[in-house]
């Protein structure tokens, strides 16, 4: 006889864009969705608050091992997706260390209860295409060597390989998401995209005059988040585990996702946007574009939203969230 329980995932960092998004399809196919949040003075349920009622939320932090194995110990997940990340590169280089503790050594942590408590479970590990930072080749494959530029990409090298060595040394189904960029409506107001569609929205409506910006002409391979965490199911779903790298396959500047979200609105990005050195980072990754092969033919995973339907997405909700008009997350 099959087992007709529904399966139980546990999601870190589900209070995220991509822990949001992840949940949402998990609860879908039917799963128990329990999401580990850390303390804090105030929730952050803001991207959540559509499921709650749908919901188990365990506390934890990554930088406590003995809240994880609890975690594990009473809610017995199936599989576990590990998206919880100091993520913001700009603030690893003001905390290095905070970031190393959660970005890289939570990482061991979570890997260790699982090993503890059930090896059994399957394990995903958020990696970035920040870890090929000073890009070797283009473009960048899961055999592309890593040279990070910043702290929170040496962070999450470490995270990959400590997800390999566990794999490898207590056979434990961990796979590593090697993940570019990917945004959408509720992307942290920090990073670039949604600062530049979050500005683009307000000038419309007469609330901003200028939007001030670093490096214009850094180039990233952006897609759609809500394409991107099937693919993090669909590792966890092979009978082996393995690293994947998924991306659009196409790079675009930042001065060209600013000139796009302008013009969605008939404006021209050259009379609002101001280059502002505070914004420039210690040292830059410049290029990225991943070539998303392995994925596409093992996984069967394929992208379904393009560039520009993400930026005008992107706009359009930010459009919609400043008259008052959303409801709830789109
Ligand atoms: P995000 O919006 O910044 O979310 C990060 C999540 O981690 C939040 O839920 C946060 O909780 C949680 N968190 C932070 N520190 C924690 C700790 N010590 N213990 C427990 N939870 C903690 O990030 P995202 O964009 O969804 O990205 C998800 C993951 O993918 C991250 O690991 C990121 O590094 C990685 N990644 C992202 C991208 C991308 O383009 N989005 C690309 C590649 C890889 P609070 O709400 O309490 O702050
Ligand atoms: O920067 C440039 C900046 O902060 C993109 C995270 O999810 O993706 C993200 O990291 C580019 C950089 O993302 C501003 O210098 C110019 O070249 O949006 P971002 P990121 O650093 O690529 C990877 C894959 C992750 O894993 C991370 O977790 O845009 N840029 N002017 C700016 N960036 C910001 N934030 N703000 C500016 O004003």
């Amino acid at each position: 006889m099959t087992d007709q329980r529904p399966r139980r995932a546990l999601i870190s960092g589900i209070t995220g864009q991509d822990g949001s998004y992840l949940a949402e399809f998990l609860l879908d196919k039917g799963y128990e969705v329990v999401g580990l949040v850390r303390r804090s003075s105030m929730v952050s349920f803001e991207r959540i608050a559509h499921l709650q009622d749908r919901l188990t939320i365990v506390s934890g932090d990554l930088l406590d091992e003995a809240s994880l194995i609890e975690a594990l110990q009473q809610h017995r997940p199936a599989e576990v997706y590990n998206l919880a990340a100091q993520s913001f590169v700009q603030t690893s280089f003001g905390q290095p260390v905070l970031t190393g503790e959660t970005t890289a050594l939570g990482v061991t942590r979570l890997l260790d209860a699982i090993r503890i408590v059930d090896p059994s479970i399957r394990f995903y590990q958020a990696s970035s295409s920040e870890m090929f930072g000073k890009v070797r080749e283009v473009p960048q494959t899961e055999d592309t060597p890593f040279h990070p530029r910043s702290p929170y990409g040496v962070a999450k090298v470490y995270g990959h390989w400590i997800t390999v060595n566990y794999r490898e040394s207590y056979d434990l189904h961990a796979s590593s998401g090697i993940l570019f960029n990917h945004e959408s409506p509720r992307r942290g107001l920090e990073f670039v995209t949604r600062k530049i569609t979050h500005a683009v929205a307000s000038i419309y409506l007469g609330r901003q005059r200028e939007l001030r910006l670093g490096n214009l002409e850094a180039k990233r391979d952006w897609g759609y988040a809500g394409d991107y965490v099937k693919a993090m199911w669909l590792m966890l779903q092979q009978d082996q585990p393995d690293d994947y790298v998924v991306c659009s396959g196409e790079t675009h500047s930042v001065r060209e996702f600013c000139e796009l979200a302008f013009a969605h609105l008939g404006m021209d990005y050259q009379e609002f946007v101001v280059v502002d050195e505070a914004f420039m980072r210690p040292a830059e990754v410049d290029l990225l574009v991943g070539n998303a092969d392995r994925a596409e033919r093992t996984l069967g995973w394929r992208r379904e939203v393009g560039f520009g339907d993400l930026v005008a997405m992107m706009v359009d909700a930010d459009v919609d969230l400043l008259q008052g008009k959303l409801k709830g997350l789109s």
